[in-house]
């Protein structure tokens, strides 16, 4: 992934009803951002000027360098964020993935119960994610920055679950929030994508 601030892969308004254009612009154009121009602005004439997002958090992450990690890490998350939601999504998975979901969870609803109970049980702010570990499926949630790209787990999709990320729609409902997400914007397409990549 490039250190260059992405456009958002659909109209910030194209997953209304149930994340708001206002929501998207902020998020996106000013959250986003601001973790990518701190980024850039801390890289610049370092040795991670032209370096993947991937390989400065990383180095950063070895390094205990926090400042940088958590400015690469937010950009990294918040990129793969815009992708794991989807105007089409919502439903069911299907394929590979769906049958290793089965295999994990025992069904997709257990799958969905087990990732808002995780994504409720994240104290403060923070990420869930589905990802892939060596024994399979797993759902996971990280604090503040963290990402699992530095736990040795592949990540497959997530949600933010900081409050600038539901606040406007959602005040402090963040349980409204996940079940929409599961419900209507879960892009599985692009978590089998993931599950397959490798
Ligand atoms: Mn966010």
């Amino acid at each position: 992934m490039s250190t260059e601030f992405p456009a958002l892969p659909y109209a910030a308004n194209a997953l209304e009803p149930h994340v708001s254009a206002r929501t998207l612009e902020h998020h996106h154009g000013k959250h986003h951002k601001g973790y990518v121009d701190k980024l850039s602005n801390a890289i610049a004439g370092t040795a991670h000027e032209g370096q993947s997002l991937e390989a400065i958090i990383t180095a950063a992450n070895a390094a205990s360098d926090t400042g940088i990690f958590n400015n690469a890490a937010q950009s990294w998350n918040h990129t793969f964020l815009w992708s794991s939601m989807s105007p089409t999504g919502g439903g069911e998975p299907s394929g590979p993935l769906a049958d290793a979901i089965v295999d994990r969870f025992g069904s997709v609803q257990r799958f969905r119960d087990d990732f808002k109970a995780a994504a409720l049980a994240q104290f403060g702010s923070g990420w869930t994610w589905l990802v892939r570990t060596d024994a399979g499926l797993d759902i996971v949630s990280t604090g503040n920055a963290d990402t699992p790209l530095v736990h040795g787990v592949t990540p497959l999709l997530t949600l933010d679950v900081w409050e600038h990320a539901y606040y406007l729609d959602y005040q402090n409902k963040r349980d409204a929030y996940v079940d929409v997400f599961l419900s209507n914007l879960i892009n599985w397409d692009f978590a089998a994508e993931n599950y397959a990549a490798d």
